[in-house]
C-alpha cells in the first residue's frame, strides 16, 4: 500500500443563511487535481444543509498487517483482507467536535466484522473502540455499506485504525458524517454546601404527559456500543423509549425494534445545565429481568470524546443490573461508584460500593448523592453505603469542575450483559418519578 494523503475532501455546511452552495464534492484519488462540480446558488427558503463529512478510500489506509493488499479491478480500488484477524490504519482531520455516522462499504463472506479504534498508540495506553461490532457479511456478496450512529469525535487529528476479526474481506472506503454537534452547555447552577437545610434549586418532576421536557434534557443517540459493546440503539424523540407519563419519565427498551437488537433512550442536561456540587437525587423503579443495566449518573462537562474519560469524572448515583434482581420479588442491588483518572477500570481501582435494596422494581426509591468541595456520598433512601474523599489531586478529584446529569436504559454490554440476556425479554422499563438537584441554606 502506498501512502499519500489521507482526507481527501471535507464538505462543510456553509452555515449563510442567504446563499447555500449545493454540489457534490468528488473525492479524488491520490494525485490527482480535485474536481468540483460548479456550486449552484440556491433560494433562501431552502436552506440545504450539508453536514461536515470524510471519505476514506481504501488507498488512504497508511499502515497495515501482514496480508493486507491493494486491488485495482474494474475501475474500483479496495483494501483486500487475505485472512483475519487483521488492521488497517489511516488518518482523519474530524472537522467538527460531535457524534458521527461512521459508515463502511465493505464485502465479506461468513461470520466477518469490524471495529474501528480511536486514537491509536495513545500515550495512556488505552483501546478506544468507537463503533463496537460492525457485521462486515453481505447477503448478496456484493460491497454493503454497514454503519454504526453517534460515535463521539473531537475536532482535529485522530489516527484511527479498523480491525477485521473473523475471516476475510474486502474494504472499498470509511466515510464519517457528523450527526449531532458537540453541545456546549450554557448553563452552570453551583451549589452552596453550607448551611443548614438542603433546598431544591433544579428539578424535574415529569409532570406533563407527552415529551420530555428539551429546556431541560437533550438526547445521546446512536449504537456504536459507548465503550461497553451495549446492544440498544438510542433513538431521538421516540416516545416508545421515552416519554412522560402520569408524572413520570419512562425510559422504556424494546427488543428486534426495526433494524436494530435493542431500542432505548438516554438523557442528558449536556447542552442545558450543568451541576457543581449539592444533593442530587433520582427516584426511580428499575427493571428486573437479565440483561439490562439501568443508570442514573454524572459526567464531566469536559467530555468530548472517548479521550476525555475517566479524566472529566463520572459519578454513578445509581447503577443496576438485572441479572442480580429477582424477577419475581425484585429485590437487587444499587451501586454507587465514581471514576475519574486516578481510579478506574484499567487500573482496577475505581472506588465502588453496593447495598441491597427491597423490590427495587416496583417500588419507588431515592437514589442520591451529596456532593460537596470534601467529597460525595451516595445513598438509597436516606441510608449511606458509599463514601469518597479524596480530593488530593485533579486526576483523584475532578469534581471541582461541573458535571452533566445522565438518565439511561441499557442493554446488554460489558457488565448489563455479563450473564446473557434472558431470552424472554421483549421490553424493560425504567421509570423515574423525580430528579432534584439541591443546595445548602
Ligand atoms: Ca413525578
Amino acid at each position: 500500500m502506498h501512502h499519500c494523503s489521507i482526507i481527501k475532501k471535507s464538505v462543510f455546511t456553509t452555515g449563510f443563511a442567504v446563499l447555500t452552495f449545493l454540489g457534490t464534492a468528488v473525492f479524488t484519488s491520490c494525485g490527482e487535481t480535485p474536481d468540483e462540480e460548479v456550486p449552484t446558488q440556491v433560494a433562501e427558503e431552502q436552506p440545504a444543509e450539508t453536514p461536515p463529512t470524510v471519505l476514506i478510500q481504501a488507498e488512504d489506509f497508511s499502515t497495515v498487517s501482514e496480508g493486507v493488499s491493494k486491488v485495482n479491478q474494474d475501475d474500483q480500488s479496495y483494501a483486500n483482507v487475505a485472512a483475519a484477524p487483521a488492521w488497517l490504519t489511516f488518518n482523519v482531520d474530524v472537522p467538527e467536535a460531535g457524534r458521527y455516522k461512521i459508515e463502511i462499504n465493505a464485502s465479506a463472506e461468513g461470520e466477518v466484522s469490524a471495529w474501528i479504534e480511536d486514537y491509536v498508540d495513545n500515550k495512556d495506553d488505552r483501546t478506544y473502540n468507537i463503533t463496537g461490532k460492525i457485521p462486515l457479511t453481505s447477503t448478496t456478496n456484493d460491497f454493503t455499506v454497514q454503519h454504526k450512529d453517534g460515535s463521539p469525535l473531537n475536532a482535529g487529528q485522530h489516527q484511527m485504525k479498523l480491525h477485521v476479526e473473523g475471516g476475510a474481506a474486502q474494504i472499498d472506503w470509511i466515510k464519517l458524517t457528523l450527526l449531532k454537534k458537540h453541545q456546549k452547555t450554557p448553563q452552570l447552577l453551583t451549589q452552596k454546601t453550607d448551611g443548614e437545610n438542603w433546598e431544591i434549586v433544579w428539578a424535574d418532576e415529569f409532570d406533563e404527559d407527552g415529551s420530555p421536557n428539551m429546556d431541560k434534557w437533550t438526547y445521546d443517540i446512536g449504537d456504536w456500543g459507548w465503550g461497553n459493546n451495549e446492544l440498544q440503539y438510542y433513538t431521538e424523540n421516540a416516545s416508545k423509549n421515552a416519554r412522560q407519563e402520569n408524572g413520570h419519565l419512562i425510559i422504556e427498551a424494546h427488543k428486534n425494534d426495526g433494524p436494530h437488537e435493542w431500542s432505548s433512550a438516554r438523557l442528558t442536561t449536556r447542552g442545558k445545565t450543568s451541576f457543581l456540587y449539592g444533593r442530587i437525587e433520582i427516584k426511580a423503579k428499575v427493571p428486573a429481568q437479565r440483561g439490562n443495566w439501568a443508570a442514573g449518573w454524572t459526567l464531566g462537562d469536559e467530555y468530548v470524546d472517548e479521550l476525555s474519560w475517566p479524566y472529566c469524572g463520572e459519578i454513578d448515583i445509581l447503577e443496576t443490573v438485572g441479572y442480580e434482581m429477582d424477577d419475581a420479588t425484585g429485590d437487587g442491588k444499587a451501586h454507587a461508584s465514581i471514576h475519574c483518572g486516578a481510579y478506574y477500570f484499567k487500573l482496577g481501582n475505581q472506588p465502588t460500593a453496593n447495598t441491597p435494596v427491597k423490590n427495587m422494581e416496583k417500588e419507588f426509591h431515592v437514589y442520591a448523592i451529596d456532593w460537596t468541595p470534601e467529597g460525595i456520598t451516595a445513598s438509597v433512601d436516606g441510608e449511606t453505603y458509599f463514601e469518597y474523599n479524596d480530593t488530593s489531586t485533579e486526576l483523584a478529584w475532578p469534581y471541582s469542575k461541573p458535571q452533566n446529569l445522565i438518565l439511561n436504559l441499557a442493554m446488554g454490554g460489558g457488565w448489563g450483559g455479563a450473564e446473557g440476556m434472558d431470552e424472554n425479554m421483549t421490553s424493560q422499563k425504567y421509570v423515574i418519578d423525580y430528579v432534584r438537584v439541591y443546595e445548602k441554606k
